[in-house]
């Protein structure tokens, strides 16, 4: 993971506060007993051409997601690397400029469900650039669909960072301000950088497996699809019981039902949200 101690705050009141704000961070993590992980299972989440397939082939060292703008489906893919199986499920992208087709949303939730018993981590890929509020609310409509929990589970992957050139990419996040920082806060501060220009075995994929490996002690295990499908179903049927109307509303907006258990946390909930837009 990019080294939060590289910081070095300057004047700015806000940096000082994010300098600590990581300062606190690494002393946690330090404080963690990571294990080494036989299987590392990943998804992949972002919006749609930040990077998401490309990042996929770096981890498995060789070219087997497509690069295509308008991906419809996961696609799941694994390697032996290090003498650990890794996982890497690719998601399609959510829309960026309008609301997400609900098939969409389902199937970037069923990529979960792909990596069972669940994934280790969702890597959120961010280009790095311009990043406005509009991309924070996205991101956390989006990751939402998979429930609170997800975001322990999460890291930000920046790709891109070759236009970074000079700049480290600690200065990147404090100068993009607060929708980024807010993105990462939500994800614990964990992040890191992928190079997609370097391929297969290098440092590169050592930490990001450190980094998934320290957040799975941190958080005590995996992400858990299934568990989140009771929560949503018990939750679903607190609301029905205090306000029946609103339940069959918004199951009329869930359309044409993919295959059985293939969208284990499309919730009422979360069509709510999308519904509200
Ligand atoms: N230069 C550069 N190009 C990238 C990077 N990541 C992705 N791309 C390019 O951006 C485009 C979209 O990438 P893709 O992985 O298909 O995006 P996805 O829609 O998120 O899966 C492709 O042309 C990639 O070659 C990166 O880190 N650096
Ligand atoms: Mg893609």
């Amino acid at each position: 993971m990019s080294s939060p101690t590289s910081l070095c705050p300057e004047d700015d009141p806000e940096e000082v506060q994010t300098a600590c704000l990581e300062e606190v961070q690494t002393t946690r993590l330090e404080e963690v007993q990571t294990t080494r992980l036989e299987e590392v299972r990943l998804v992949l989440l972002g919006w749609r051409w930040p990077g998401k397939s490309l990042t996929g082939n770096t981890i498995l060292g060789r070219e087997e997601f497509r690069l295509e703008r308008a991906a419809e489906f996961c696609v799941r893919r694994q390697t032996e690397t290090e003498g650990r199986r890794v996982v890497v499920v690719d998601t399609p992208g959510w829309f960026s400029s309008q609301d997400t087709p609900s098939t969409y949303q389902k199937e970037i939730v069923r990529g979960a469900s792909l990596c069972a018993p669940g994934p280790h981590a969702f890597l959120l890929v961010v280009p790095v650039g311009m990043f406005c509020d509009g991309d924070r609310a996205r991101i956390e409509e989006h990751v939402g669909l998979f429930g609170e929990r997800v975001w322990k589970h999460t890291l930000v992957v920046f790709t891109w960072a070759e236009v970074l050139k000079d700049i480290s990419v600690e200065r990147y996040i404090r100068r993009e301000g607060g929708p980024l920082r807010w993105v990462l806060e939500r994800c614990g501060n964990r992040y890191l950088v992928i190079n997609n220009n370097v391929w297969g075995e290098n440092p590169q994929l050592a930490r990001l497996m450190e980094a998934v490996e320290e957040m799975v002690a941190e958080v005590g295990g995996v992400y858990l699809p299934q568990e989140e499908q009771e929560e949503v179903k018990e939750e679903a049927k607190m609301d029905e019981n205090q306000n029946p109307q609103e339940a069959p509303a918004d199951a009329r907006d869930l359309g044409a039902r993919p295959k059985q258990n293939s969208a284990p946390r499309l919730c009422n909930k979360t069509l709510q949200v999308s519904g509200n837009k």
